[in-house]
């Protein structure tokens, strides 16, 4: 599949779009907040995931053109539920390109503002992969605090540095890997780690977030492991914008 050729056109012929997934307090059930999943519908190939063209804009540079996209559009969005009484956050994926980008900060602050969105609303999930250039991911980390923008650490507990990446106290959000929440049901082991590190992330401050919930008896077992909040299959899958209001109320 040659979907590198396309991709630069992507975008001005309108073929890239969002899905939102809700996210849930687990003991209430209520959404407050979604995630914000890019989607490709391609022409003559239909739909492309993102785990297959997210590296070949990465590659090409198309990325940032991309990601100031998404960042635009998903603030856009959440600002239209604002304005509909739907005060939710809204979370988007960021690749470690983008975080590298020296204008980053100052595009996602103009989009803010330019959508007059409370930062408080908008949260950046990073994978431990941008955290491995500390130096750089640090800096970004407290400027993105400093702007009042949340920080989430993604797919948390699959890179190489977990606990260091954890030694930032401008982090405010911890994703466990779906990988992880397979196996609490299953595996004794994965069922202390997850424990392990619900209780660490309170300790430290952090909000824990489990992805990748498809079961009843999953949302049961971080609910009375005192996991806050949630986000799978069970709750809800990435929805189109305009269904999130009917999950909603
Ligand atoms: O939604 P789905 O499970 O298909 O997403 C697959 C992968 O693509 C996930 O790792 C997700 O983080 C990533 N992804 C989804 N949307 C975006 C985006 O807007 N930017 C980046 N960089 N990655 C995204
Ligand atoms: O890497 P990141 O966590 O951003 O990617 C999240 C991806 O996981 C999205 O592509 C989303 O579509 C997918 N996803 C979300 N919830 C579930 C779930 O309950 N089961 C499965 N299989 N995938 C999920
Ligand atoms: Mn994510
Ligand atoms: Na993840």
């Amino acid at each position: 599949r040659r979907i590198e050729f396309g991709l630069k056109e992507a975008l001005s012929r309108n073929e890239l779009y969002l899905l939102y997934q809700p996210k849930v307090d687990l003991s209430t059930g209520i959404i407050y907040g979604t995630e914000a999943l890019i989607r490709w519908k391609h022409p003559l190939l239909g739909e492309v995931s993102p785990t297959e063209f997210i590296p070949i804009a990465e590659e090409s540079g198309i990325i940032h053109d991309i990601g100031y996209w998404v960042v635009f559009e998903a603030i856009r969005q959440n600002k239209i539920w604002h304005d509909a009484g739907i005060c939710i956050d809204i979370a988007v994926n960021v690749s470690a390109l983008q975080y590298e980008d020296p204008f980053f900060i100052e595009r996602i602050k103009q989009t803010l503002l330019h959508h007059d969105l409370d930062p408080k609303y908008l949260i950046i999930e990073v994978t431990e992969s941008v955290m491995q250039n500390v130096e750089h991911s640090n800096r970004v980390i407290k400027e993105l605090h400093d702007l009042g923008v949340k920080i989430a650490i993604d797919d948390f507990g699959t890179g190489y540095s977990s606990l260091s990446v954890l030694n930032n106290v401008f982090i405010d959000i911890v994703k466990i890997d779906k990988s992880f929440i397979d196996g609490i049901l299953t595996k004794e082991n994965t069922a202390s780690l997850v424990k392990t590190i619900i209780q660490m992330g309170k300790s430290l401050n952090f909000h824990i977030v489990a992805e990748g919930i498809e079961t009843e008896e999953q949302a049961e077992f971080l609910k009375i492991n005192e996991c806050s909040f949630g986000q799978g299959y069970l709750f809800s899958r990435p929805l189109l914008p305009t269904d999130l209001p009917k999950k909603v109320t």
